[in-house]
């Protein structure tokens, strides 16, 4: 069964983690959102990847979900001490990664490549394709500060500003790669992370040409949802729903993927929810544990099974 899941950090990881436990490698394709991607000391910083990375390879600091287990902050430390802002928390051993995806892309590679390259030196045998090589970047207007860059937004404002809109900047020249397109084309399931799907998904969606890929294939397209009993797991889903006019529910994510999805997996929280998606499932979606991720996984695949 050739599946493909679309994710963001670490809502998306955890259950990639949990996909890569039940599927044979081969069978696993991850497409990653790249507009959170930043440049800061003159290093390539792709954290949605590198969760992905750091979470398959078990290397992850499961406290934060991101970032790599045990790492220590000695060179932000120095660069602090030099005067420079250091709100962003890269540690030591995470910035081999910035050194190295920076060189490769400034020798030529293409950010698949060096993804490839990245995740075969860590061990994982699965695909982790970024959504597109194409620098894009997630733009967040706030009431308070006006245009924020992503990061800008989500660390250093900690997601408090008030969220008007959102742009991914440079999504018009982002071009679908070829593995992306080939992964979509094989792809018998179809799965969306319980990611935010305004801040991580609809970026992968924004991609031209990569909605129409998905809603095209007449394969189970089934959503995890990130709201759970009206609040969000991590992160800012609810109160960046609630700013934008959304009610916030699982409901109401299912109403926003509309017929993208043809499919929907909700927590057994909100079990009493009407979701007006064709085929639905509740199951325990809080994932805590690595069990937890594997069981979600497991469930998720069986179900669709009963009705492919
Ligand atoms: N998130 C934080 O809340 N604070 C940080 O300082 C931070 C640093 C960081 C460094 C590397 C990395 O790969 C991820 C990092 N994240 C941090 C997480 C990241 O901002 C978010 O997970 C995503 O961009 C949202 O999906």
């Amino acid at each position: 069964m050739k599946v493909v899941v679309l994710v963001g950090g670490v809502g998306g990881a955890k259950l990639a983690y949990g996909l890569a436990q039940v599927l044979p490698p081969n069978d696993l394709t991850v497409i990653v959102n790249t507009a959170d991607d930043l440049w800061l000391y003159g290093l390539r910083v792709c954290p949605d990847l590198d969760t992905i990375m750091y979470t398959l390879s078990g290397l992850v600091d499961k406290t934060n979900g991101w970032g790599i287990s045990g790492d220590t902050r000695n060179t932000l430390n120095v660069l602090s001490r030099y005067g420079e802002d250091t709100w962003f928390g890269l540690g030591d051993q995470d910035m081999a990664t910035h050194i190295l995806r920076t060189r490769m892309l400034q020798a030529g590679y293409t950010l698949t490549e060096v993804t490839e390259r990245l995740t075969k030196s860590l061990g994982i045998s699965q695909r982790v394709l970024p959504m597109t090589d194409v620098p894009v970047a997630t733009i967040v207007d706030t009431k308070e500060h006006g245009e924020l860059e992503f990061q800008e937004y989500f660390v250093r404002h900690r997601w408090q500003p008030t969220v008007t809109g959102l742009r991914f900047a440079g999504i018009e020249q982002a071009v679908m790669n070829e593995a992306v397109e080939s992964a979509l084309t094989q792809a018998e399931i179809m799965l969306i992370g319980p990611s935010n799907p305004w801040l991580s998904i609809d970026p992968i969606l924004a991609v031209p040409g990569m909605r129409e890929a998905i809603q095209a294939r007449s394969v189970p397209r089934v959503a995890v949802s990130p709201i759970v009993g009206g609040t969000a797991i991590k992160g800012p889903a609810a109160k960046l729903m609630a700013e934008l006019g959304y009610e916030v529910s699982a409901e109401a994510v299912a109403l926003y993927y509309g017929n993208l999805i043809n499919g929907f997996v909700y927590d057994q929280m909100d079990a009493g929810l009407n979701i007006p998606i064709s085929q639905t499932a509740n199951f325990e979606t809080i994932m805590k544990t690595d069990e937890d991720k594997v069981l979600l996984a497991q469930n998720v695949l069986d179900w669709i099974q009963k009705w492919v």
